[in-house]
């Protein structure tokens, strides 16, 4: 299993455009806000890098992390929360999509979604277009599933997997109090990163 030794914090970028281009591959995290993104990359990492907070809306800009001076990982502000100004708010989604269509480097994304909330329309929007996309591949991860006992986990599992119409195996159901899902994620990292050609190879 992937072995995660060295992290170092790398940037944080307020404009995809200001990202340099690099031949490292880059795994990101993304959900709606207060899902859960920077506790998971804290939880995967086994220490506290990215900066989490009980109030939505603490990521504000996109932070890039290297691990193991193989990969980044990178940490997505949220989508939508409200109490942000409104100029913020819709700047988020747009910074989004423009990182989303412009990391040729981009293999993996982390699709969160907390176990106990039916997809919003943000969510649909981004998983249908990201279904679109051959060369990116989508891993939908079940955070919080802690707040639920393991049948209704399950049962919720089931519904959102309906909903969204995607494998339910292509979910992994995860939980940083209960120290479950971080194994399964690791392999997730690890299979997409042997399957990786930097471009030009
Ligand atoms: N019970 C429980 N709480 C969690 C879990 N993961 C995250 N949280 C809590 O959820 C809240 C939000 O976590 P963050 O990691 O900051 O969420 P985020 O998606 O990065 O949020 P933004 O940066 O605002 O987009 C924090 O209070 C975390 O402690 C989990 O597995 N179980
Ligand atoms: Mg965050």
């Amino acid at each position: 299993m992937l072995k995660i030794k060295t992290v170092d914090f790398f940037k944080t970028f307020v404009k995809v455009s200001a990202i340099p281009d690099s031949d490292y591959p880059e795994i990101a995290f993304i959900g709606r806000s207060n899902v859960g993104k920077s506790s998971l990359i804290n939880d995967l990492c086994n220490r506290k890098t990215a900066k989490t907070s009980s109030t939505p809306g603490k990521t504000r800009a996109i932070n890039f992390f290297r691990v193991n001076d193989l990969f980044y990982m990178v940490d997505l502000p949220g989508y939508g929360y409200a109490k942000v100004s409104t100029k913020e708010q819709r700047s988020w989604p747009r910074m989004i999509e423009e990182y989303l269509q412009n990391r040729r480097q981009l293999c993996l994304i982390f699709m969160l979604l907390d176990i106990r909330r039916k997809p919003n329309e943000h969510d649909r929007m981004l998983i249908e277009w990201l279904k679109q996309v051959p060369d990116i591949e989508i891993c939908y991860v079940l955070t919080k599933s802690d707040k639920f006992s393991t049948s209704k986990a399950m049962q919720a599992h089931t519904k959102i997997a309906l909903d969204l119409m995607v494998d339910k195996r292509d979910f992994i159901r995860y939980s940083v109090t209960k120290k479950r899902g971080r194994p399964e994620i690791l392999q997730v990292i690890e299979k997409t990163l042997e399957k990786y050609d930097s471009p030009g190879d």
